[in-house]
């Protein structure tokens, strides 16, 4: 690639030359010619030129205390306006003009589908008027929206609404003030006509707050959910962190054309509407699972985030690491905390593992930047999370929970570090975390290598632990971490056991343990108690003993996936197709007829790992042995199960649509059964039954995709069905468009040809394009990976075209095209090619191009 374009350094960090203590904004509404007028009251802090970021912006006048500036004053280029010499203090008033409908990137001021919204997180705030766009200048915002509210009849903005006013022409002007200073990337807007919901709460120091969300005309009683789930986040927070919530009203808008999940809004929450809507026959069991989880998210970065935001955007994991963290704390008390540990670490498995091993690997604190979008990632989140997790761990929950209160004492209305993080951990425990900090500047995933020793004569139990970190793309000398391992040693004969935590900092250590009565079975890394790849050389029989008598119940999982992974790779390195043990079949027997068992977690132990786990085990993924392997899997134990799948399956009854945790587990399991039970005679007809006496999605979901995943041929015509039945619900077509492409047939390539032609389809909305190209780069691996590189040609032409409309989405699609080295030479050409071709494109995006060629040098 010849442009050779500037990263950002962490290194490099300033603070800014001046502060802005007030911002006021005035929005003349308009599709094509949005006015915005600011005036900026500014302070000198340090030496240096008034900075404002700008982009795409048309300046219509620039005035300083009142005077207008000439343009030798002031100097003018596409990424901003410096002004040299402003004095020490002062205002500066501007006027520029936004075109919001033609803001196809989602970011900064747009429009869609008649709401106008705004997303500013990162550096979309530039993109509305010129400004010190960065998170550590913080301001008090007083917004004026101007517009007809007979087209636009709520006109919002962040904070209290503290004056409404109707202008000679008709239109009215709406005036917000949020008394909270906060950086631009928390500031919003939001202009539309909706349904609306509301509610109040009453916070345990008496404040009462007004809830309201916003959604599509005639989709109100979609909100209710939602609107629960925010009132259980809002307690949970009081109850777990002491934390209350702080403005009078807490606003959230729904809407479809968004980039991402949701975003923390000061107040004013904007939610891809995905992640707000749900009722019984339209969302499944997973979604209100998601909504809970993202609302309690977004929610909880009101004080992790706003309150205590961060000094710049390498820190992004700040915020974004603990409040996930946070998140996952909720699920886990609101839904089944088993399996939100099981769901957070196959994200951690697959997702991260794999960033770590590709050309994109960083830590959680990245130390540069081209484009900061690019850097939302599984790593700066979930593997942030985790990294925050251990510190729970290694202080215990007490000594976390005073960390975490000292440190939002500590730097309330401030924007911070993880380094100030980490030294209120400290500070609040008086435990020295200086090794820990490695884990927010080194990247890789780090190998834990475990083997025990046991002497009957001494009855002494000794544990050998070794750590180490392979080099990866941005990094190449490691260093030893802080390693948290939970364990248990079991004593089958005796039953006895104890759980112990080991905490291995150096390269290597054992432990000894005395007293040991008879031969143990030692569990190791219980709950994930860190996010490391293990290595541990148990026989098949040892990890279905652990599977079967652990107390900890994602170590029983965990077993289960070391068990089956390590019967593929002996079979795969062997050529061979592995076959089903008698232990195996009568463990799963036994699992299937206990009817008191936590049935959501007995469903996830009789679950096969997927494709992505497995692949992370291998630096060059054997991409066709894994899916036969899978394959006969899945077929072996339909038919050598089939009874006892059938038994399950009829004997977990049917009862009205609850979204409640004994019910989730329930289909979870039966939903499983028919997963295996699709693969022999009866299964098409079960299939049909399900899908057409279903009272809800997850059920009539379901059922769709055994039969599509097992190839049954029934299954198109109940496709063709669901389509019919929600033509005018983007929300579940999305769901369809999902089903369509994840066929493991070579047809899938002409299908999603006519997914687009489908007139709910459009380029322009992220949420289509992903049921459609992201569903299928993600979920079908037999075809996305086919050999000749059509998958891997569709992608690269969807990835080309999207970069002109919307270059963050293009971005994140791009992602299984950049880990060529992880596949065979002839797949490894294929990819470097489409990779060339991209890159030789002289108008790529800042996004692209910093994927790009980082996946090319
Ligand atoms: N903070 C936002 C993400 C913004 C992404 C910008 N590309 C959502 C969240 O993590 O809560
Ligand atoms: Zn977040």
């Amino acid at each position: 690639m010849s442009d050779l374009r500037q990263p950002k350094r962490l290194a490099d960090y300033q603070i800014p030359a001046f502060v802005i203590e007030q911002t006021r904004l005035r929005v003349e509404l308009h599709p094509t010619a949005t006015r915005v007028q600011s005036e900026l009251v500014f302070r000198r802090q340090s030496a240096g030129p008034l900075w404002l970021d700008g982009q795409a912006l048309t300046l219509i006048s620039i005035e300083l205390n009142g005077q207008p500036l000439q343009q030798t004053e002031y100097q003018l280029n596409d990424k901003g306006l410096m002004i040299t010499d402003p004095g020490a203090s002062g205002s500066l008033q501007l006027v520029t003009e936004i075109n919001p409908e033609q803001n196809t990137a989602l970011e900064g001021l747009y429009l869609a589908e008649g709401v106008y919204c705004t997303q500013c997180e990162a550096e979309g705030f530039r993109r509305i008027t010129y400004y010190p766009d960065r998170p550590d200048v913080l301001s008090v915002f007083t917004t004026t929206l101007v517009a007809d509210t007979v087209q636009l009849p709520f006109l919002l903005s962040n904070g209290n609404k503290v004056a409404t006013e109707l202008l000679a022409d008709g239109r009215t002007a709406v005036t917000w003030h949020d008394p909270f200073a906060k950086p631009s990337y928390l500031f919003a807007l939001v202009a539309g006509d909706f349904d609306r919901l509301a509610d109040r709460f009453t916070t345990a120091g008496g404040r009462e707050v007004e809830l309201e969300f916003f959604v599509e005309k005639g989709k109100g009683s979609r909100a209710g959910f939602a609107l629960s789930s925010l009132m259980r986040a809002m307690r949970w927070d009081e109850q777990r962190f002491g934390l209350e919530y702080d403005l009078d009203r807490y606003m959230v808008v729904a809407v479809d054309f968004f980039n991402m999940g949701a975003m923390e809004n000061k107040g004013l929450n904007i939610f891809n509407s995905k992640y707000v809507l749900a009722d019984d026959v339209t969302a499944t069991d997973r979604d209100y699972f998601n909504i809970e989880s993202i609302i309690g998210h977004e929610y909880f970065h009101n004080w992790t985030g706003n309150r205590v935001t961060c000094r710049d955007w390498f820190q992004l994991s700040l915020k974004e690491g603990l409040t996930v963290f946070r998140d996952q704390e909720f699920s886990a008390d609101m839904a089944s905390a088993t399996l939100t540990r099981i769901d957070a670490v196959k994200l951690i498995r697959t997702a991260q593992f794999a960033e770590d091993a590709s050309p994109m690997a960083h830590p959680i604190r990245p130390p540069q930047v081209l484009e900061m979008n690019n850097f939302y990632t599984v790593t700066v989140y979930d593997k942030g999370a985790e990294v925050i997790r251990m510190l729970q761990t290694l202080l215990g929950r007490d000594g976390f929970t005073a960390g975490h209160s000292l440190y939002l004492q500590r730097h309330d209305g401030q924007a911070v570090t993880c380094d100030d993080f980490v030294q209120a951990m400290q500070d609040a425990t008086g435990q020295d975390l200086t090794q820990f900090r490695r884990w927010y500047s080194q990247s890789g995933t780090p190998e834990l290598t475990v083997s025990s020793q046991y002497d009957p004569d001494r009855q002494q139990l000794r544990l050998q632990l070794r750590q180490h970190t392979a080099a990866t793309a941005d990094q190449l000398s490691k260093l030893p971490l802080v390693i948290p391992v939970k364990i248990e040693i079991l004593q089958p004969a005796t039953g006895r056991r104890q759980q112990q935590l080991l905490v291995l900092s150096a390269e290597s250590a054992e432990f000894l343990f005395d007293n040991i009565a008879d031969n143990p079975l030692v569990v190791w890394l219980e709950d994930f108690s860190a996010p490391v790849k293990l290595h541990c050389q148990y026989t098949a029989a040892q990890w279905l003993s652990i599977a079967e008598l652990a107390s900890n119940d994602f170590a029983r999982w965990d077993a289960m996936q070391q068990y089956w992974s390590q019967l593929l790779q002996q079979t795969i390195a062997a050529a061979e197709l592995p076959t089903l043990s008698p232990a195996l079949l009568a463990l799963y027997r036994r699992w299937l007829q206990q009817p008191l068992a936590d049935l959501a977690l007995t469903a996830e132990l009789l679950q096969l790992p997927d494709f992505d786990s497995l692949a992370e085990q291998y630096q060059q993924i054997p991409v066709e042995a894994l899916v036969q392997a899978l394959d006969s899997l899945q077929q072996q134990l339909a038919t050598a199960l089939y009874e006892d799948w059938l038994a399950c399956y009829q004997r977990l009854t049917v009862t009205p649509y609850v979204y409640e945790q004994t019910q989730v587990g329930c289909r979870a399991l039966r939903n499983l059964c028919l997963s295996y039970l699709v693969h022999g005679a009866a299964g098409a007809a079960l299939m049909q039954q399900q899908y057409h006496s279903a009272d809800n999605m997850t059920d009539r979901l379901a059922a769709l995709r055994c039969g599509q995943l097992a190839g049954v041929a029934e299954t198109a015509a109940l496709l063709k069905d669901f389509a019919a039945r929600f033509a005018d619900d983007v929300q579940v077509l999305d769901k369809y468009f999902n089903l369509v492409v994840s066929s493991p047939k070579a047809q899938v390539f002409a299908a999603m040809v006519q997914l687009t032609e489908h007139p709910a389809f459009s380029w322009k909305n992220p949420n289509r394009v992903r049921a459609v190209y992201g569903a299928f780069s993600q979920r079908n691996p037999a075809q996305f990976h086919r050999a000749d590189g059509e998958g891997y040609r569709l992608l690269a032409d969807v990835v080309g075209r999207l970069d002109q409309v919307n270059p963050q989405l293009a971005a994140r699609l791009i992602t299984p095209l950049l880990s060529w080295q992880r596949y065979d030479q002839q797949r490894q050409q294929i990819l470097i090619a489409l990779l060339q071709q991209l890159a030789k494109r002289s108008d790529l995006s800042d996004d692209l191009y910093e994927k790009v060629s980082r996946s090319l040098v």
